[in-house]
């Protein structure tokens, strides 16, 4: 055992300090895309630790000394733990951790041969919600907070030739201080529930690397950042295009300037070209596309062209697997999308699985990608403040050469006060300053007192979104028409989430709240009014899938929130899907 008196940890309450250390952010990320890995993807062992007794314990540094064989009495053992694949979230693996929120242990061992001096071993997680902390052969290495973004650590030091232990302690605890905080509509799924892999690279290697287009359209922009201050020359090639380019850099750093000869990606032609940056002797390879996005007075425009977004929202939610998303998944859901003659989607409420933007890429498809600082956030609390950036930097790292997204999302439904509208426009300022070739938007709530679209943050944004339900949560729609005729926004205004409740298979005349036969009701009576309205450049319907949430225990819902335009089989649609699908069409591009 770790402690020389086996029961001084049952007084120490301070056992978490230690690990606020070695938290790591958006500066450690390192991308994978297009980079051989190492997949550690599959078994590893699940120990649930409701009451923290890992890190009191320090269960790390425990070795695997059979019981047989143990001088001291233990309340860890790694065999012991549940087998369980990975990604998974465990409230789906058994009925009895359905709802658990605390901590978890995962083990598994790896044989691993160190490489040539210098080379770094990288070991990525694609997200742990809600935090974690990880150990290498009983070392401490690191940890991360925030469960839907990706992180990176350096663990070239701790492994050794041969077989290695690794552990990762996951906890999704709700908290009123985390982003999000405590209280959500959707399920508070624990885990390692997106890829886990092993990286091989140089002691010099490519951090990010990025290739924009630049407002215009005609020149095209490419950066790189190198994981150290070295001056050398990168190179970046288009074999597509003949374009083969020197990038010089100085401290780490370097960009290159160039006219753009090649097509435009749009939800029409998603045209994408391989581009391939490399340095020394380092490489990524990407499948990017160019395009355009800008907001103009009420209008948004992609490649310079007016184009109204049309789609829904959705949230990561499956029966059978919780918050994992299979690549099947997604393109189910996109195509659900353009039978609904769609071209876009909201990402709510939190960034989703990496493949997501890579396959809307592909199959020509709109997003708006946002973290979760929604509802109530804790403000007026900095280190609140600096994990919601960390989430909003390191999402940005990720995704940013993905032509599908066109907007980063600050925030969902927060009421106007001081204190949010200092943490949300240092926000958007942040995402401007990270990413200046995207829009900058955020979720609003009606200003009641004005009645109109009106909100302190607007003047931050390039969009604003609104949440609006007349008709649902506000008996009828004249209070819509009276927000619409009331309102002058002066820019794009996305109705960022609309739509009414209906229990599949559920029927009745006029306003019978959740039935099928309202919600499509519901939507003749939105869409008609807000594709009228000129400054309205986009709608996402509340939203594609019925989900989990435990807010929601009327005998309609039964732990789901059931605005899905399909029930949460992802198969049955309701009626209101036909109805949208027509509504969409009708409304003018
Ligand atoms: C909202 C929230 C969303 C909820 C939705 C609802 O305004 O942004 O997260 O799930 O309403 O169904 O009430």
């Amino acid at each position: 055992m770790a402690a020389e008196d086996p029961f001084q940890h049952l007084h120490d309450e301070d056992y978490a300090r230690p690990y606020l250390a070695g938290l790591v952010g958006a500066e450690a990320y390192v991308p994978i895309h297009g980079r051989p890995v190492f997949s550690l993807d599959g078994d590893w062992r699940l120990t649930l630790d409701l009451f923290d007794e890992g890190l009191r314990q320090k269960w790390f540094l425990l070795d695997e000394t059979p019981p047989s064989q143990w001088s001291h009495p233990r309340d860890y053992e790694i065999e012991a733990g549940e087998l369980v694949s990975v990604p998974s979230c465990w409230n789906v693996l058994k009925p009895e951790w359905t709802y658990f929120e605390g901590a978890a242990w995962y083990t598994r061992h790896v044989d691993w041969q160190r490489g040539p001096a210098g080379e770094r071993s990288i070991l990525n997680i694609g997200a742990a919600n809600y935090s974690a902390l990880v150990f290498v052969n009983g070392s401490y290495v690191g940890g991360h907070r925030g469960g839907s973004t990706p992180f990176s650590l350096d663990v070239t030091d701790n492994l050794r030739d041969g077989r290695n232990r690794l552990q990762i302690m996951v906890e999704n605890r709700r908290s009123p201080n985390r982003v999000p905080m405590q209280h959500i509509d959707w399920f508070n799924y624990g885990g390692l529930y997106r890829d886990i892999s092993l990286m091989r690279l140089p002691a010099v290697f490519i951090r990010q690397a990025q290739a924009m287009l630049l407002p215009g359209g005609r020149e095209v922009r490419f950066s790189v950042v190198l994981s150290d201050a070295s001056n050398t020359t990168a190179q970046v090639d288009i074999p597509e295009l003949g374009l083969s380019l020197s990038v010089p850099i100085r401290n780490g750093k370097g960009e290159v300037t160039t006219p753009f000869a090649g097509q435009l990606w749009s939800p029409d032609a998603p045209r994408l070209y391989d581009v391939q940056f490399s340095c020394g002797a380092d490489r990524i390879s990407e499948r990017i596309g160019f395009r355009t996005i800008e907001a103009r007075g009420t209008d948004i425009l992609l490649n310079g062209e007016t184009i109204r977004l049309k789609g829904v929202c959705v949230h990561e939610d499956d029966l059978a697997l919780g918050k994992v998303s299979t690549e099947a998944d997604v393109r189910r859901r996109f195509h659900h999308v353009k039978e609904l003659g769609g071209n876009f989607l909201r990402l709510s409420h939190y960034p989703h699985h990496e493949h997501v933007a890579r396959i809307a890429d592909e199959m020509g498809l709109l997003l708006w990608a946002e973290i979760p600082v929604y509802w109530a956030i804790a403000f007026d609390n900095p280190e609140t403040y600096a994990d919601a950036e960390n989430q909003l930097r390191e999402l940005i790292a990720r995704d940013i050469n993905r032509a599908s997204v066109i907007l980063w999302g600050v925030g969902n439904e927060n009421a106007d006060t001081d204190a949010r509208l200092a943490f949300m426009s240092r926000l958007a300022q942040a995402a401007r300053r990270t990413d200046p070739t995207r829009l900058v938007g955020a979720a609003c709530l009606i200003n009641r007192e004005t009645f109109a679209i009106e909100d302190r943050l607007a003047e931050h944004l390039d969009v604003i979104g609104l949440n609006e339900y007349f008709g649902w949560y506000e008996p009828d729609f004249s209070g819509l028409d009276r927000l619409l005729a009331n309102s002058n926004p002066g820019k794009p205004v996305i109705v960022s989430e609309t739509g009414a409740d209906a229990l599949s298979g559920h029927r009745g005349a006029g306003r019978v709240l959740f039935t099928e036969d309202w919600q499509a009701e519901f939507y003749r009576q939105q869409v008609r009014r807000l594709a009228a309205t000129p400054y309205v450049a986009g709608i996402a319907a509340w939203l594609l899938y019925d989900f989990r949430t435990e807010r929601r225990q009327t005998g309609f819902q039964k732990g789901f929130n059931r605005k899905g335009l399909i029930a949460e089989d992802k198969t049955t649609r309701k009626l209101a899907f036909a109805v949208l699908a027509g509504l969409f069409a009708e409304w003018r591009t």
